[in-house]
């Protein structure tokens, strides 16, 4: 390597690109696993009480073991794109699932293929918008079902039939066997959709653990006492929110094969008749809730387990096990019933650590463990070390190699921050932040202003806020030092950076289309009549018409863009001036009660903000203004006038035409009908982008 730096910097460019590509066979493969929802607690590696994961554990016992792996957000979508990234939620701007993940910003995966790298994703990806950076992908589509996923890629939809899993592991086999290009390392990421909720088995593992009892975890039955009212106003208890869907007491059975069905209806059938007998309540119900989701659980890993022993054993029958990187992880942990719960979310520890195993042969020494504090922030980093690539400066983690070498790592972060954001939500846990050091834990639920302190030497299953406690007076303030400290370390001032405004930021003006009813395209034109206007020729409508329509097309794509729509109107009642869109997306300038109006769809939700007051029978310059922040605003006769809202952009393109004088097709507008515009209509316009003082008073000024 220092020979092919020295040839870098001395020759250049060209030179430096052909050693790199001589090289390239000797710098490992990674093969980066990771499931969803995966418990620690539940891999026999980590001293599972209630399952073995024979296969995972090979991988820990080949390699290392990291016993404080922290993540971040503890939820899924934002786990991944902090992977991707190497940087917090708040600069990746996705901070809570349903976000959509901004491609176009840099990722791991795209630095590895500049660095030669052949990169592929196969399973579960979640983030909304397609993969960037890989060569190959063929993904699930949203979260995905246990049976028979349609699975997505660049060239369309695949259906598969078979359990998930197995699915999933056959599609990275056959990469690996048939797509591998062999002059290359690759960057393979393999990632299941289980165990995540609702926690279907495969059809190999439907009885498993039948006639044995799952031992309990020590806090089933927590009653939240030392803790703030965040933990006691959750919604994730094993004994009261489980649906019937989750326990496997409903109908399952949506796209399964005949064959799926029978074996499924056979194990369930028998399950559930001896739940029916046994007239269950209070503690009891709730112990039976716990078996049947754990045992559901289990057995959704007992398929992964299996499934990454495939793989394993294709990585030695091909030899590339030499030298391919193994990483098995999780995008968060799991409570197993730990606190009464299910789900993830929380700074608690069950659910801000997650499994991290590393195998790497030769380099890694066999069985090996730490306790350094390492984050999934670090992945991205630890990628690019291995690759030998250049992390940007702007990524926020550190390359684990060194720790995988067992390097004397003194500098090594001795804090850990977290921020989770989705409040309100599924479950609702409260936002919070804070700080996690080698003894305490603070946490600060910001919006309702409550702190908690734990003591994880005393109180490792954190039952017990000791924030209050004078004892503990000193290391609450220290500790929220800490907090501000690396609130600054990594960016966070609150602000989540806003991809969609940077865009809008970057739209020039540009002129989307004109109505100038004296010349107007016979194509465009429609219905109303030509009259004499206030400068030159308008259209008089009488709420049965449209004056005109413009399919939509490149030109009038609205997609993250501030825009302005207006003209000359004389009012003879209501109607609508211009409307581009329908129900799903779009956007409406309208006069409803001698109001002027403005609608926004932003995929189907409708909002409509109510502006200034525009005299009947004369003629007024009217626009609204969505600008570049994303905030809609009224000009009449070119000034500001009436109040103003946030609502962001529009995200995509809407299907349906500009028309003007009515809304045609699919409604955006908070109306019935195509609302007919009532009056005249003159010299419309609709530009992408904000006009100036100038260019404002021009159009506005007779
Ligand atoms: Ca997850």
């Amino acid at each position: 390597m220092f020979y092919l730096k020295v040839a870098c910097i001395a020759v250049g460019g060209l030179l430096c690109a052909l050693r790199s590509a001589e090289a390239a066979d000797e710098r490992p493969n990674i093969l980066f696993i990771m499931s969803d929802d995966h418990a620690y607690q539940a891999m026999s590696c980590y001293g599972s009480r209630v399952n073995e994961t024979p296969n995972l554990d090979r991988i820990a016992q080949e390699g290392m073991r990291f016993d404080r792996c922290f993540v971040t957000n503890s939820i899924c979508g934002p786990a991944r794109a902090v992977i991707l990234t190497g940087k917090y939620s708040h600069l990746n701007g996705f901070v809570r699932n349903g976000n959509r993940f901004n491609g176009a910003q840099q990722n791991v995966a795209k630095l590895l293929q500049q660095a030669g790298y052949q990169t592929a994703v196969i399973g579960k990806w979640h983030l909304g918008s397609d993969p960037t950076g890989f060569d190959d992908w063929h993904i699930l589509v949203g979260q995905g079902p246990y049976y028979n996923p349609p699975m997505k890629t660049p060239g369309g939809i695949v259906q598969h039939t078979g359990y998930t899993t197995d699915v999933i592991t056959d599609e990275t086999l056959g990469w690996l066997q048939e797509k591998r290009d062999e002059s290359q390392p690759f960057f393979l990421v393999y990632q299941h959709k289980a165990p995540h909720r609702n926690w279907q088995p495969g059809p190999k593992y439907l009885n498993k653990y039948d006639n044995i009892q799952i031992p309990e975890p020590a806090t089933l039955f927590d009653d939240y006492a030392g803790r703030g009212s965040a933990a006691k106003s959750q919604e994730m208890t094993i004994a009261r929110h489980l649906n019937p869907h989750d326990l496997k007491l409903t109908d399952q059975r949506a796209s399964f094969t005949e064959e799926q069905l029978a074996a499924w209806q056979q194990a369930y059938g028998e399950k559930n008749k001896t739940f029916e007998s046994a007239g269950l309540e209070g503690d009891a119900l709730t112990r039976w809730k716990y078996q049947r989701f754990v045992k559901d659980y289990l057995r959704c890993i007992d398929s992964v387990d299996e499934n990454v022993g495939r793989v394993l054993d294709y990585l030695d029958e091909s030899g590339l096990a030499e030298n391919t990187i193994v990483i098995y992880t999780s995008d968060q942990g799991w409570y197993l019933g730990e606190h009464g719960w299910y789900d993830k979310r929380w700074m608690y520890e069950e659910s801000f650590r997650t499994p991290l195993i590393v195998r790497w042969p030769g380099k890694v020494a066999a069985g090996t463990s730490t306790d350094k504090m390492v984050m999934n922030l670090d992945f991205a980093e630890t990628f690019l070390d291995i690759a030998g690539a250049e992390v940007p400066k702007d990524m926020q983690g550190h390359s684990l190699v060194p720790i995988l070498r067992e390097e004397q790592t003194p500098e090594w972060r001795r804090s850990v921050y977290y921020h989770y954001y989705e409040f309100p939500g599924p479950h609702a846990v409260q936002k919070h932040y804070g700080v996690r050091t080698e003894r305490y834990k603070l946490i600060r639920f910001y919006e309702i202003d409550e702190w908690e302190l734990f003591d994880l030497e005393k109180d490792p299953h954190e039952l017990r806020s000791v924030y209050t406690d004078p004892a503990y007076a000193k290391i609450a303030t220290d500790l929220k030092q800490e907090l501000e400290r690396l609130r600054d370390q990594y960016q966070d001032d609150g602000q989540i950076v806003d991809f969609e405004a940077q865009r809008a930021k970057q739209v020039k003006l540009q002129l989307a289309a004109a109505f100038d009813f004296g010349a107007l395209d016979a194509a465009v034109r429609k219905q109303g009549t030509i009259v004499d206007g206030w400068q030159g020729k308008a259209v008089r409508l009488d709420g049965k018409q449209t004056a005109a329509i413009v399919p939509t097309g490149e030109k009038l794509d609205p997609t993250y863009k501030p825009l302005t729509v207006g003209g000359w109107i004389y009012p003879a009642g209501d109607g609508v001036i211009a409307a581009q869109g329908g129900a799903g997306l779009g956007y409406s300038l309208f006069v409803h009660d001698d109001t002027l109006q403005f609608s926004m769809r932003q995929q189907g939700q409708l909002r409509t903000l109510s502006g200034p007051r525009i005299p009947q029978r004369d003629w007024s310059h009217v626009a609204a203004v969505l600008d570049a922040e994303g905030v809609v605003s009224f000009r009449v006769n070119g000034q500001a006038e009436g109040p103003s809202a946030a609502w962001g952009f529009i995200p995509s393109r809407p299907a349906d035409n500009l028309s003007i004088g009515a809304d045609s097709g699919s409604l955006v507008g908070p109306y019935e009908t195509p609302a007919g515009f009532h009056g005249l209509l003159e010299d419309i316009r609709v530009y992408w982008g904000v006009l100036d003082a100038a260019s404002l008073r021009e159009w506005s000024t007779p």
